[in-house]
């Protein structure tokens, strides 16, 4: 008997793991919407199909599955893209059912005609339509498989007339995803083990690839006496219960973690694609560890490449190393990193005149929340304040866009880690300019009734633009933002909120916003003058300031400078 393809379609998403499918319904997807409604899948209604992607990646990344957003023809599918690029820089398994109109009509100029093989290419790892009927199930299986076998996104294309057919459908094609356990030759692991033990000083540098190798990362540490640095991606993953830890490098890291990698002899990079290669040491030996081939050696040039798990690679490791006694050279950067952290600890505290810096709030968000809450972080600010004081505890995890670097990430991605999980607490930390951007999705919040909560970081500036600018030594420019109140607008949208300005009244405002039942909206006046410090006085950005600072008292804003100056140096 013969079956309509939109079902085909939607059968296949199930059977390959799909729980939920955002997006906005239109003319091309209706006959898909009407088979979803029909499935197990639960639909999730948008606002804007951006927010659907950003919801969908933090599901797929959070519960590991694929996870699936839907677009009408056009200019409905095509609102996707900037959440599709988050997606896949991520690694997370998702499809993009993108509708098209019918075949006959492709290639003439065709009123909401986008060839969206050619917009969706360079962010996905599966971009074809389905061209026939009869290859829907096969090519949807395709499609899923390699989102799942791949990582990251499945774009697939279905011209309407294509959901409309009914075909005869008896091939048995289904979706098989392989986990294998990868580890490197045994002649790789000897020479890794070489290069390891003949050096005196060696750093581990984990990336997000250390996800679920806590244990077998620390017993290499612990026999190399090696500190452990690691990446912002990284710190759910090891920043907790490890006595060996020394923090983030990067910009948003510490001068711990920032001086180890350049001081030692051999750094031992596991599952790290760290970007900025200023951060690379340039004398040591440096071995790489990735289960991705085509990233060995990408950002820096290194000693020893190999392919694994970094679980199962530093498990075969270990017998192969010299247990080491002198554990020196790792004690020395350990206490640099307390004294570092004890140092943030002091200077995070109520600004002057009690006002509410942004470390502060983040500080306050982080000892109030869940033991096990997810954590969202706008670019921005917020996610600088996360990385740095939500303290981790390997339950608790922070998702914010370190790949991609796009703002108004925060609040949707909070949808899609709620729907995943809707026991567990989700906490959205939002710039007054991030949530401006997909603010409509609010609704969204409100409609599916997810309790999350949202703290709006309002310092009434696109602040971290504002930052850069200073550093290049400009007087600000298009930052700043007319903003209204947002707990207010957060009421009328159906939202518990409320407004806090002043440091003695946050920590009772944080724990009634923690303790609501549903969706609710803190709205805090943080103070507009903190800095995001490097984890060193660059040299650039110091002779920036102070050409910021000429400029501003030039322009008669000295006050400005004395603000900055109070609130980040005194
Ligand atoms: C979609 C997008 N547009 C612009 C930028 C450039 N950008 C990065 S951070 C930022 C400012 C963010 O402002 P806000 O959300 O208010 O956070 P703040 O830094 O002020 O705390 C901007 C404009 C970006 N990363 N992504
Ligand atoms: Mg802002």
């Amino acid at each position: 008997m013969g079956k309509l393809v939109a079902d085909i379609i939607v059968e296949t998403l199930q059977s390959a793991g799909v729980k939920h499918c955002y997006g906005v319904v239109g003319d091309t997807l209706n006959l898909i919407a009407r088979s979803l409604e029909k499935s197990e899948i639960e639909w999730v209604s948008v606002r804007h199909e951006e927010a659907g992607a950003f919801a969908a990646q933090a599901e797929a990344q959070v519960a590991d599955r694929l996870t699936a957003v839907a677009g009408s023809c056009g200019p409905g599918s095509l609102h996707f893209i900037n959440g599709i690029f988050e997606a896949n820089r991520n690694r997370a398994p998702v499809i993009l059912i993108a509708s098209q109109i019918i075949r006959d009509e492709l290639g003439f100029d065709f009123i909401q005609e986008v060839d969206f093989k050619q917009v969706y290419r360079d962010c996905s790892v599966f971009c074809d339509m389905i061209h026939t009927p009869e290859q829907a199930r096969r090519k949807t299986v395709i499609a899923c498989q390699t989102a799942l076998a791949k990582r990251g996104v499945a774009v697939l294309i279905v011209p309407a007339d294509i959901s409309a057919s009914v075909v005869d459908d008896n091939i048995p094609y289904a979706v098989h995803v392989a986990r294998p356990v990868t580890r490197p030759s045994d002649a790789d692991l000897a020479e890794i083990a070489e290069i390891l033990n003949k050096s005196e000083n060696v750093v581990l540098y984990g990336g997000s690839g250390c996800q679920g190798a806590h244990q077998e990362i620390l017993s290499v540490a612990n026999k190399l006496k090696a500190p452990i640095a690691h990446t912002s991606r990284a710190k759910d993953f090891l920043e907790f219960d490890n006595p060996y830890n020394i923090g983030m490098t990067g910009m948003l890291g510490n001068e711990a973690g920032y001086h180890a990698l350049l001081d030692c002899d051999a750094l031992l990079m596991l599952g790290a694609d760290f970007a900025w290669r200023q951060f690379y040491p340039d004398k040591a030996k440096i071995v790489q560890v990735d289960i991705d081939p085509t990233h060995l050696g990408r950002r820096h040039p290194i000693t020893k490449g190999v392919v694994g798990d970094v679980k199962a690679t530093m498990a075969s490791l270990l017998p192969m190393l010299v247990e080491r006694t002198d554990a020196s050279f790792r004690s020395a950067y350990v206490k640099r990193y307390a004294k570092y952290r004890e140092s943030e600890r002091a200077k995070v505290a109520v600004g002057h005149d009690g006002s509410i810096p942004g470390t502060y709030l983040t500080q306050v968000i982080s000892r109030h929340a869940a033991k096990d809450a997810l954590f969202t972080a706008d670019d921005g600010t917020p996610a600088a304040w996360a990385y740095r004081h939500i303290e981790a505890n390997g339950q608790r995890r922070i998702f914010a866009s370190l790949l991609h670097g796009t703002m108004a990430n925060g609040m949707p991605s909070a949808i899609g880690l709620q729907k995943a999980e809707p026991g567990r607490q989700v906490v959205c930390m939002a710039g007054d300019g991030g949530i401006s951007m997909l603010f409509g999705d609010l609704m969204t919040v409100v409609q599916q009734e997810l309790p999350i909560k949202i703290a709006v970081y309002d310092n009434g500036k696109l602040g971290f633009v504002e930052i850069e600018q200073k550093a290049e030594g400009m007087l600000d420019t298009f930052t700043k933002l007319k903003n209204p109140n947002f707990a207010g607008v957060a009421r009328a949208l159906g939202l518990w909120g409320e407004t806090v300005s002043a440091a003695d009244q946050l920590e009772t405002a944080v724990k009634d916003w923690l303790a609501q039942p549903g969706p609710a909206l803190l709205h805090v006046h943080v103070n507009p003058m903190q800095l995001v410090m490097p984890p060193f006085m660059q040299v650039e950005p110091t002779i920036g300031m102070a050409l910021y600072s000429a400029r501003a008292i030039l322009h008669g804003r000295g006050g400005d400078v004395w603000e900055m100056v109070r609130e980040n140096f005194l």
